[in-house]
């Protein structure tokens, strides 16, 4: 780890992020439906020792305490889902005045201390009420997104300026729908495919409800992966184009250069029959953007594969006959996700070659997961992460170094929390949360160190981010 701090030019927005259904609790108070995830979640086998968000980090209750540490922090922006069932119980129709209280009191809490909020309306919690219907497979939910998208601007517009409208749509889709590792543990080719479309169309729909509500600056969140192959072979060269296909392309063609991917049948064959798509779809998803946001932890190599199943008409729309390799050699995280920060800087210069017209991005998620301790005297230091933030915060100075135009950076996570079917075990924060301890707070060294590195900037800049 270099032992100089990374620097930014001024202006540069220093955030820290959170996701609703992973830190919120209070899962059946005020109102709140039931969201895929409860469902998923309360399914026995689902989620590491049966973890669910039902209590998470009791954020619901203690949101003021939570604020007080963003504060302390110094970030200048806080980035928070809003929970879709907690405000339309059922997702569309009957709207929860309760729910959208508590954001609204989440605001003007974040305002008063001086934090920009950033809303993602949607980090992977579809209410239940729509999956009963067909979930994203389903051209309806895109519209009823759109729709939840107004009701959350008209709220809260006139204070948020940020929005996101969805949170790694390669996770809904493929993660939930393909994999089934996600909520609502679907296993599908052409469903999950047709997932991918609607989110992305829901995407494209919520953006001019949300300017209409008078949204500043509008994005949408990626998770693009830096891909390589794990040789010149043609076979791997080949896993290397049906990856990209199915974790970037899919995402970035439509969304910046008005197409869809053209390796599309090369990766699903008849699978990716385009029943989904309407006329007049791409115009409505190229819909113009303020920012791209960009999640990134770990790179990808991977080797052609046999595929899982034999017969092309009953295979899931992840297999693409693609094994993952791990030539890197490096620290993993407990994820099991190796540390690479160079990978980082190699992804934004390459999507910076290959779209132009790419809007400015905003580093909307990167952290790592550590096992983290609690001393005797209860402190957790943890060397490790502070090491993971240093290292990726220098390969992204590089990348704008070269030219590449990001803006800001959100660490994740404000907070330990329920790392999805992984359970409570994996521990992104800065601020440690002791379950056993009534979700008690105790700020990680890794806090101390991400606050000073927000002071030094400004020190050396004399700026704040709205
Ligand atoms: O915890 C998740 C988050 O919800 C979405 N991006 C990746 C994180 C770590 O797995």
């Amino acid at each position: 780890m270099p032992t100089e701090l990374p620097s930014f030019p001024p202006g540069f927005l220093f955030g820290a992020a959170t996701a609703a259904y992973q830190i919120e609790g209070a899962h059946d108070e005020d109102g709140r439906g039931p969201s895929i995830w409860d469902t998923f979640s309360h399914t026995p086998g689902r989620t590491a020792d049966g973890a669910t968000g039902d209590v998470a980090c009791d954020h619901y209750h203690r949101h003021a305490e939570d604020v007080a540490l963003l504060e302390g922090l110094g970030v200048d922006s806080y980035r928070f889902s809003v929970a879709w069932s907690r405000v339309l119980p059922e997702g569309r129709g009957r709207i929860n005045d309760k729910g959208l209280d508590f954001y609204d009191r989440l605001t003007d809490d974040l305002l008063a201390a001086g934090i920009s909020p950033a809303i993602t309306l949607y980090h992977w919690d579809l209410p239940q009420a729509l999956e009963d219907e067909g979930g994203w497979r389903s051209r309806a939910t895109a519209e009823h997104f759109a729709s939840y998208a107004a009701v959350v601007a008209e709220r809260l517009g006139d204070r948020v300026g940020r929005w996101i409208t969805l949170n790694e749509p390669y996770c809904s889709a493929f993660v939930g729908y393909a994999e089934g590792r996600h909520a609502p543990g679907a296993r599908e080719g052409t469903g999950a495919l047709a997932a991918a479309h609607h989110l992305l169309l829901g995407h494209g729909l919520a953006v001019p409800a949300l300017r209409a509500a008078g949204a500043r600056e509008i994005g949408i969140t990626l998770n693009l992966d830096r891909i390589e192959a794990a040789s010149d072979s043609a076979a791997d060269q080949g896993a290397l184009r049906r990856a990209v296909t199915l974790h970037n392309d899919t995402w970035t063609e439509p969304l910046f250069a008005g197409r869809y991917p053209a390796g599309e049948a090369e990766t699903w064959g008849a699978l990716a029959d385009g029943s989904y798509r309407r006329e007049g779809d791409l115009e409505v998803i190229g819909a113009p953007l303020d920012f791209v946001g960009l999640n990134f932890y770990r790179p990808l190599t991977v080797e052609d594969a046999p595929h899982r199943e034999t017969d092309p008409a009953r295979r899931t729309a992840v297999d693409i006959g693609v094994r993952e390799t791990d030539p890197y050699g490096t620290r993993h995280t407990t994820m099991g996700w190796p540390v690479v920060p160079r990978a980082f800087t190699a992804l934004l210069l390459e999507l910076r070659d290959r779209y132009p017209s790419l809007p400015p991005a905003l580093i909307t998620e990167n952290g790592s997961a550590e096992a983290d301790v609690r001393s005797a005297d209860g402190r957790v230091d943890d060397p490790d992460r502070v090491a993971y933030l240093a290292d990726h915060l220098h390969a992204l100075a590089d990348a704008i170094d070269a030219g590449v135009d990001v803006r800001g950076y959100y660490v994740w996570s404000l907070l330990d929390n329920f790392e999805w079917a992984r359970g409570y075990g994996q521990r992104f924060g800065i601020v440690h949360v002791d379950y056993d301890n009534g979700a008690e707070r105790i700020p990680k060294s890794s806090y101390a160190w991400y606050r000073d590195l927000i002071a030094a900037h400004r020190a050396r800049t004399g700026k704040r981010r709205s």
